[in-house]
């Protein structure tokens, strides 16, 4: 088919009544942004000859995504949330915030409100079977090297089976998810246990997206952070743990070379009896550098609708996916 009809003056002008332009009232953004939106859209439906078979079933994926709240989990699977972390670190350049530990997606599953404990916490709740013990350890520097007291680790993973408490009902409140307070050496240590990857759930709409590009929905093995103190910037990041099949081919885009660590497996009595342990367990060390700011916007993470930090909590459930 060779019709095109973006370019002539009825659609342009179609173009800016849709997008309120003509209207004294909404706001200036809104308008700019969506004439943008609808313009790139309508342009390559003329471009690929869209079919309204094709138009209408992407309304319907649309549908499909929305009713299961899996936007949260396509977005980082499109790359929305590493492009705005590879912005954010040129926005951290040009203003010259340059070292500390490299930041990586917070992903759609974290909960508000775990509880808080200084230097130590136990994460797991001792009822996952197939959980191999995990000693989670690492101090938290300034750039110059100086350890920081006092600063809010907030850690949360999942479980042997890959999925989060909150976000899968079998778990107990808050399993896998804590804050530890740094102690007077800037460290922090987590008693927990290994978790597995994540895969998106097989025939949902993100799997459906997915399989239409021909790739994957697996996530390697991983430990989410946000690490805050004041006087230093705010670093959302995560871990992956080195050797799992898809460490360097995340259906999410969260791998960085600094971010990947061993779990080294420690089967020592004497080892094992210093960490109070059971048995063998593997050993995570991952130290962490934040940068210094002054600026108080800086030092927190930024908005976003996140499960139990909104007093909407209807909203913030939407943050997540509902099944994991
Ligand atoms: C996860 O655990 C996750 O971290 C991301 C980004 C997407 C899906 C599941
Ligand atoms: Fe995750």
């Amino acid at each position: 088919m060779t019709v095109k009809i973006f370019d002539t003056p009825e659609v342009q002008d179609f173009l800016k009544s849709v997008a309120g332009f003509d209207q004294a009232g909404g706001d200036e953004r809104a308008k700019q942004i969506m004439h943008r939106l609808l313009s790139d859209l309508f342009k390559l439906i003329d471009d690929f000859d869209v079919t309204p078979e094709e138009y209408w079933s992407a309304v319907n994926l649309l549908n499909a995504l929305g009713s299961q709240t899996q936007f949260g989990l396509l977005s980082p699977g499109l790359g929305f949330d590493h492009y705005l972390d590879m912005r954010q670190d040129a926005i951290d350049a040009e203003a010259k915030r340059t070292g500390g530990t490299p930041r990586t997606i917070e992903g759609p599953l974290y909960v508000a409100g775990a509880p808080v404990a200084e230097g130590f916490a136990r994460m797991d709740d001792g009822q996952d079977p197939d959980g191999e013990t995990m000693w989670l350890t690492g101090q938290v520097r300034d750039v110059d090297g100086t350890p920081i007291a006092g600063a809010k680790v907030e850690i949360w993973h999942a479980n042997s089976k890959g999925g989060y408490s909150f976000f899968d009902k079998t778990q107990s409140e808050y399993n896998l998810r804590r804050t530890i307070v740094t102690d007077g050496e800037g460290r922090y240590t987590a008693r927990s246990i290994i978790p597995s990857g994540y895969g998106v759930p097989e025939g949902a709409p993100t799997d459906v997206v997915l399989k239409a590009l021909g790739r994957h929905g697996e996530r390697p093995a991983h430990i989410h952070y946000f690490i805050s103190a004041p006087g230093h910037q705010h670093l959302t990041t995560q871990i992956n743990l080195a050797g799992d099949p898809y460490t360097y081919d995340d259906f999410a885009f969260a791998t960085r070379e600094e971010l990947v660590v061993p779990a080294e497996r420690i089967e020592d009595p004497a080892e094992i009896a210093r960490r109070e342990l059971e048995g063998p367990f593997s050993e995570v060390v991952f130290d962490i550098e934040l940068a210094r700011t002054d600026a108080p916007e800086l030092q927190v993470r930024h908005k976003r609708p996140r499960a139990k930090e909104d007093e909407q909590d209807q909203a913030s459930r939407l943050a997540g996916t509902a099944k994991v």
